[in-house]
């Protein structure tokens, strides 16, 4: 607690971790590459230093605020400092702008062109090192990295993966997978993180839009899309709409307009995942086997699991996620028609994740060569869609989904947010409970963005503990603990995102805690203003199950997690 001069005006300091944070709060901009407020302080690209009384200069991030202290932020000494740093950077940097991922949306050309840099006084070295493409979810092309380390950091200390780090010396160092080897050959789980924190186009989204154009312009297939329930409470902020704003409506008719033939929403399908995931629970709970059961929707999370506890696999839940339900049985329910049309069904999924990607590829979600889902793109994706087709979104008049598939329970729809599936899954078991207030209490909980929530409650007479992880760095803790018998559940949902799918890697960035917090509150009050509260009072769901469901629970189910 203090008071600090910032450019001769008194700035209070309280919660503030360093001066770097007081010069903000003061309203002064500070530029960074390599400062997030939710990542370590790394202190290495130095352009938001700031100069002292006596003519010091020292990078703000790195420094604590002390009463008194009194610091300059526009000094000739400062601005040369900062444009030097950027002249450095970009005469090493692929300056390849115009066919860039990230143009327009890059910091460093945004700082370029925000410190006026026009003439470079250094020559452009221009490396020239190989593009990896080796993974479904992401590229990385290292010609493009200005060494902040935002990526290297995220991975290690939010994900606790570490499938990237600093490799090298001075001007040969680069950030890559160990022994320079492609991403796909690491344990890189496909969350995009590290896509999400860099400034640059160093780490940019694997793009399949090409497919969507496809499938679509082929008249033989018929193209069904389901959207995410995340997905709809972060495209707007592509379009200059604020986090958390519902666009469902424009998206669905954007989708239209591309030539899509039915859109659906994948909250139908966390809908028929609830009633699995709780069947599978209370069997669980009788027999007393593979518990604590792991929630399976999260791609990025079950290859965590196989990577790192592989003797723990059999505790993730065998359901499908909802993506690949929903992709099972779209392609059930038109087996026949499309037998009779000569048609063939494309399930394309817009998803806030770039897992989902690789979950879509995975072995055991096909049959004899057919997937469940054909193509993934995420958020990010669906917005070049839009921009490439010149759909002015703004414009769009909005549509409802489809039917019999476009009805979802608002405990669908809130699967989007750390926290959401556990409270589908508890309205669901606790569906004969009149007891609101018991539930309210649960639910306050469950909801909300601290890494480890936990939750007891009755089933049957029975105590059950719940706990909910977000960031697999705090799902490697717990399950450590779990290990060591220091602590016990009986259901765990994980998330690899903090935040949930709210802020999966394939969503608008730049991303903080309180755009995340936006997100989330946008899907509850979908929740609030939903006609149907819990899953099983999903009237199509329930009729799917006495329909096609009846003799086909299978298509619901994965067994073999290799
Ligand atoms: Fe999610 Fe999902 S909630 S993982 O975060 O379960 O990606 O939004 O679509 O599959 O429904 C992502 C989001 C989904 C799935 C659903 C689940
Ligand atoms: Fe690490 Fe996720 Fe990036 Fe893979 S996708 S390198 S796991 S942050």
């Amino acid at each position: 607690k203090g008071t600090m001069i910032v450019d001769g005006r008194k700035v209070e300091f309280d919660q503030e971790k360093n001066v770097l944070e007081v010069v903000r709060k003061a309203g002064i901009n500070l530029p960074t590459f390599c400062y997030h407020s939710e990542l370590s302080i790394y202190g290495a690209c130095r352009m938001c230093i700031v100069e002292d009384k006596w003519g010091g200069t020292f990078a703000s991030c790195s420094q604590l605020p002390k009463d008194g202290m009194e610091v300059f932020t526009n000094t000739p000494k400062v601005q040369k400092y900062r444009k030097t740093i950027l002249e450095m950077i970009l005469a090493n940097h692929d300056r390849d702008c115009t066919a860039c991922d990230r143009t327009g949306k890059c910091e460093l050309q945004e700082l370029a062109i925000r410190f006026g840099i026009k003439d470079i006084r250094f020559d452009h070295i221009g490396k020239r090192l190989p593009i990896d493409k080796s993974s479904l979810s992401i590229i990385r092309n290292p010609n493009k990295c200005i060494l902040c380390g935002d990526c290297v950091r995220v991975c290690e200390e939010v994900q606790g993966v570490g499938a990237l780090s600093f490799a090298h010396r001075g001007s040969n160092m680069t950030v890559s997978p160990a022994f320079d080897r492609d991403i796909a050959e690491v344990n890189c789980i496909n969350c995009g993180q590290c896509r999400a924190v860099c400034p640059t186009g160093a780490i940019i989204i694997k793009n399949d839009n090409q497919k969507v154009w496809e499938a679509v312009h082929d008249k033989s297939k018929r193209v069904i899309a389901q959207i995410a329930p995340a997905v709809r409470v972060a495209l707007g902020e592509e379009f200059g709409l604020n986090p958390g704003e519902v666009t469902i409506g424009k998206i669905v008719s954007a989708l239209k307009t591309l030539g899509v033939d039915e859109v659906y929403d994948t909250a139908f399908a966390a809908d028929m995942t609830v009633i699995e995931e709780s069947k599978e629970f209370v069997e669980r709970l009788i027999t007393g086997e593979n518990l604590p059961l792991f929630t399976s929707c999260c791609p990025g999370w079950v290859k965590f699991a196989e990577n790192k506890f592989p003797d723990m696999v059999d505790n993730i839940s065998t359901c499908k996620s909802p993506q690949q339900m929903f992709g099972a049985v779209i392609k059930e329910y038109y087996k026949n028609k499309d037998k009779k049309e000569g048609k063939e069904t494309i399930m394309i999924s817009v998803m806030p994740c770039t897992a989902k990607k690789a979950e879509a590829a995975r072995e055991e979600l096909q049959h004899n060569g057919i997937r469940d889902v054909d193509v993934v793109i995420t958020t990010q994706e669906l917005a070049l869609l839009i921009r490439e087709a010149g759909i002015i979104f703004d414009q769009l008049e909005e549509e409802s989904f489809d039917m019999p598939f476009g009805l979802a329970s608002g405990s669908g729809i809130i699967f989007g947010a750390t926290g959401g599936v556990t409270e589908a899954v508890v309205t669901r078991l606790l569906r004969d409970k009149p007891d609101h207030s018991a539930k309210d209490i649960l639910f306050s909980n469950v909801r909300g963005m601290d890494n480890l929530k936990e939750a007891v409650f009755n089933v049957d007479g029975k105590e059950v503990k719940i706990a909910i992880v977000h960031g697999l760095k705090s799902a490697d803790k717990l399950i450590k603990q779990i290990k060591a018998g220091e602590r016990h559940y009986d259901f765990i949902e994980v998330m690899a995102c903090p935040g949930g799918c709210i802020a999966g890697g394939g969503q608008p960035v730049p991303m903080n805690t309180e755009m995340r917090k936006e997100r989330a509150k946008g899907l509850y009050k979908l929740d609030r203003t939903s006609h149907i509260k819990s899953s099983e009072k999903n009237p199509l769901v329930m009729s799917l199950f006495e329909d096609i469901l009846k003799d086909n629970h299978e298509l619901l189910h994965v067994h073999k997690k290799a």
